[in-house]
């Protein structure tokens, strides 16, 4: 018997059929990935809130200044969110980072993070002035949150950051096993964040 006989010209149907049907799971399976990839990671533009966001968390600071303010996050998995951390949960993502005039085409400055998934829990969003570059302090900040639906408007107003690394807790709020708000429960306590990253 020659050595290699077995993996002579010899072609056997029912192998090349199972290679070829190996052949498309695979392919299907490289396509699903991609399409997965896709939809999990869209592109945000500020002006197209995401039709998953359940809260907007919103930030924004005098056009073409170079202040660097972050919104930072906290859900009830107690993982902070921010620049540099930019989900958990997965609820709660910071969707776009400004840097003021750094990498920064518009002059514009805006900052948002949204709640995808209500869990149940406490909520805790903060303002952080990472710098204000040379530019006069206080700075204004307009933040609002809202939810869609029944939540509504959780929070709206002006924040005054009066110190580089100042950090402010703009509102605390929890949500009950129903993805409602509780009413009660909005408050603006301190409550550090950054220091739990
Ligand atoms: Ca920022």
């Amino acid at each position: 018997m020659a050595p290699f006989e077995f993996f002579g010209e010899e072609r056997d149907p029912a192998g090349i059929a199972f290679r070829d049907v190996l052949f498309l799971m695979v392919f299907s399976l490289i396509v699903v990935i991609f399409l997965l990839t896709f939809l999990i990671n869209p592109i945000n533009n500020p002006e197209e809130v995401p039709l998953r966001t359940e809260i907007l968390i919103e930030a924004t600071w005098p056009s073409g200044t170079a202040y660097d303010v972050d919104l930072w996050g906290m859900g009830p998995d107690g993982q902070p969110v921010g620049w540099g951390i930019f989900a958990a949960g997965p609820s709660l993502n910071l969707e776009r980072d400004d840097r003021g005039i750094i990498n920064d085409s518009s002059q514009l400055n805006y900052e948002w993070m949204s709640i995808r998934n209500l869990d149940p829990g406490e909520y805790t969003i903060n303002l952080h002035l990472y710098s204000e570059y040379d530019e006069p302090l206080p700075v204004p900040v307009q933040v609002r949150v809202t939810g869609k639906g029944d939540i509504g408007e959780i929070y709206s107003g002006e924040i005054l950051m009066k110190r580089r690394k100042d950090e402010i807790t703009i509102v605390r709020f929890s949500l009950d096993r129903d993805g409602d708000l509780i009413p009660d429960s909005i408050h603006n306590l301190k409550k550090a964040i950054l220091a739990h990253r």
